[in-house]
């Protein structure tokens, strides 16, 4: 594999879960793979988990890891063909690129959704880009619209907690402040699609993410009624796809004990970071149901698997 951009670079979502799980028994097994090859992480947001489960794993192939966090740090990077570059920005993602690498073997960055125009966003400017003049490979650690390490992850954990052969899955819209990309679900719909589970996702009208995403995918508006039989709950804020950006805060949507109860004793997950008693309530995210803390572990092995998949193929 040369770049993992999303999770149509996965040959197989089955066998790459399945290595994943056998990595996790013994996550030193590879570790010289990575011997004297630099991995670059470039953060244009701000990160825990992203940024510390894909140190580890690189550590654990035995790879240098270099860390730069542009906001504040790095210069403003040009993206426009021929722009003249007399406003803002002060370098263009041509030589940024280029040059970036010459000091890595492989290149992992991070760069959300703007929010402010939904083409712009879809265009996946950042990625597309650093993909397109970097001249080692690039892992996507969120772009504009999709989080596939995160979606690897839950593929892994849902496989590893479901206690059925096709669980029932529940992607669950919960109120959130702030606006938030439609990232993390964009993946988890096209994650779920390649899974052999009963999928369905539940949020208020207005809030449909992308069709050509959602494709089939059986939506529910009413979040009880979708709840009902669930044996996991995976929840998760986004803005608006249709009216770009717009943000709902219903209360009503939050996830409580009560609804919680509706399900087959369901598994709560979320990618976290999470605001508790906004978007999930203490008694879910505290209750034994909850596997969230679990699930950001897996985030370690998701990202080992896919630079090992790279290192193999340097
Ligand atoms: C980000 C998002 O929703 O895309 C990152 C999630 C992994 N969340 C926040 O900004 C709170
Ligand atoms: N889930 C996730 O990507 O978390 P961070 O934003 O902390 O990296």
């Amino acid at each position: 594999m040369n770049n993992y951009f999303s999770i149509n670079d996965i040959d197989s979502l089955g066998n790459w879960v399945n290595e994943a799980i056998e990595m996790k028994k013994n996550p030193l097994s590879n570790k010289t793979l990575g011997t004297d090859k630099t991995l670059g992480l470039l953060f244009f947001n701000p990160s825990l988990r992203t940024r510390l489960s894909t140190q580890k794993a690189a550590l654990n192939l035995g790879m240098n890891v270099i860390v730069m966090n542009f906001t504040g740090e790095g210069w403003s990077l040009e993206y426009g063909d021929g722009t003249i570059m007399d406003q803002g920005t002060s370098e263009h993602v041509k030589e940024a690129a280029q040059v970036v690498s010459q000091y890595c073997d492989v290149l992992a960055i991070r760069a959300f959704a703007k929010l402010e125009n939904r083409e712009d966003d879809y265009n996946e400017n950042v990625l597309k880009n650093f993909i397109q003049y970097a001249t080692i490979p690039v892992i996507n650690m969120e772009s504009a619209t999709g989080h596939p390490l995160q979606a690897l992850t839950d593929a892994i954990t849902i496989t590893e907690h479901k206690i059925i052969d096709k669980p029932k899955v529940v992607l669950s819209w919960a109120p959130h402040p702030k606006a938030l990309p439609q990232a993390v679900a964009n993946s988890f719909v096209e994650m779920m699609q390649c899974m052999d589970a009963d999928f369905v996702i539940t949020h208020p009208m207005g809030f449909e993410l992308a069709s050509q995403i959602t494709k089939k995918v059986p939506i529910d508006y009413n979040q009880e009624n979708a709840y009902k039989d669930a044996d996991f709950v995976y929840v998760k804020n986004w803005s608006s796809y249709n009216d770009y950006g717009k943000i709902l805060e219903d209360n009503s949507w939050r996830i409580t004990a009560q609804k919680m109860q509706l399900t087959n004793n369901a598994k709560f997950m979320h990618c976290l970071p999470v605001r508790r008693n906004v978007v999930v309530d203490d008694a879910v995210i505290d209750s034994k149901n909850s596997i969230v803390i679990k699930q950001a572990n897996n985030r370690t092995y998701a990202v080992q698997l896919v630079l090992k998949k790279i290192l193999e193929n340097i």
